[in-house]
């Protein structure tokens, strides 16, 4: 009896929920709880941590899990290495559904950078207005370069800021006219991003390019070596192998 864990919180994660619901297999999806209301899937849904390797061990033998998709963002490393080591100390066949990078193309101005930590060197030098367009987790690292004016996209309104800033609470996909929409009104000056891939988040970027902007690109962080495949049919001809 196949039971399916997919790591999910991506578009595409919800797409391969939608094909494993037509399958008929039984699987649950499992969100990390770090938005307040996260989308409704048509498969059963967990929400919250696993507690680490050893937790999503317990959770892989209590719920007789056969099989392991992990469909997480390309920055949720933490997550994608806790899969890797908890799967290969159990046994249990895993599998990442991952997307390209996104490349620079004619007209982009980016700057690669390594980390967060490189992004916020990236800002040194005079006030400039920067779309900081990497989500809540890592705004704290800006404070260090508080000579700019920030406009923050989030997915939920923030209690608290390290610094003041023009907050947009807004959850993707976004699209092209809204992002450049954004960017204009805001007199944005510089994109900050991660390389995310995919198509949820690259609005921004086809702004920029649009608009004549620079962009400092985030590089993805190094997961650990597994199975990887690039589309939903991929994923389920392995499930139905
Ligand atoms: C909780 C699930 C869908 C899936 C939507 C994708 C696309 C839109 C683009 C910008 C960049 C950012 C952020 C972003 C995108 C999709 C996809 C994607 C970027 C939700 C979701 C969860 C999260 C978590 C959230 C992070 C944050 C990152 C915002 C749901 C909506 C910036 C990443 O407030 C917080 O703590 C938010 C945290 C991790 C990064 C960060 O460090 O802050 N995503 N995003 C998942 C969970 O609990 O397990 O709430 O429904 C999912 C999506 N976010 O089609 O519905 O597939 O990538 N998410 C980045 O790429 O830089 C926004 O604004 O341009
Ligand atoms: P992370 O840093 O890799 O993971 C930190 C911890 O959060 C993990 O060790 C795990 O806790 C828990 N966790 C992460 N994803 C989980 C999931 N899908 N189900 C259950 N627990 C999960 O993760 P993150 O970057 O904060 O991302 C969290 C979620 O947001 C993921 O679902 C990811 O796909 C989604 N997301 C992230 C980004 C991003 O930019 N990082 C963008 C879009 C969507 P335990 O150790 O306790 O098990």
């Amino acid at each position: 009896m196949t039971r399916i864990l997919l790591l999910g919180g991506t578009t595409e994660a919800n797409l391969l929920a939608q094909a494993i619901a037509k399958s008929g297999l039984s699987g649950v999806y499992s969100y990390a709880g770090r938005t307040e209301a996260p989308m409704g899937q048509p498969i059963h849904m967990r929400v919250g941590g696993f507690g680490g390797v050893e937790g999503l061990r317990a959770y892989l033998q209590a719920e007789a899990i056969t099989h392991v998709i992990d469909a997480t963002h390309p920055f949720a490393a933490q997550m994608s290495s806790n899969a890797v080591a908890a799967c290969t100390a159990e046994g249990v066949p895993l599998i990442a559904l991952e997307r390209a990078p996104w490349t620079p193309g004619e007209g982009d101005r980016w700057t690669h950078v390594a980390d967060i930590d490189a992004a916020v060197a990236a800002l040194d030098g005079p006030t400039q207005r920067v779309f900081l367009a990497i989500g809540r987790q890592h705004i704290d690292a800006f404070a260090a370069q508080p000579q700019h004016r920030y406009l923050l996209r989030l997915v939920d309104q923030p209690t608290a800021l390290p610094f003041p800033a023009d907050v947009v609470v807004a959850r993707g996909p976004f699209d092209v006219a809204g992002d450049t929409a954004l960017m204009q009104g805001h007199g944005t000056q510089v994109v900050v991003a991660k390389n995310a891939g995919g198509k949820g988040a690259v609005a921004k970027i086809a702004a920029a390019r649009a608009l004549g902007l620079p962009v400092v690109m985030i590089d993805r962080p190094v997961l650990p070596p597994r199975r990887v495949v690039h589309s939903v049919p991929a994923v389920m001809s392995w499930l139905n192998g």
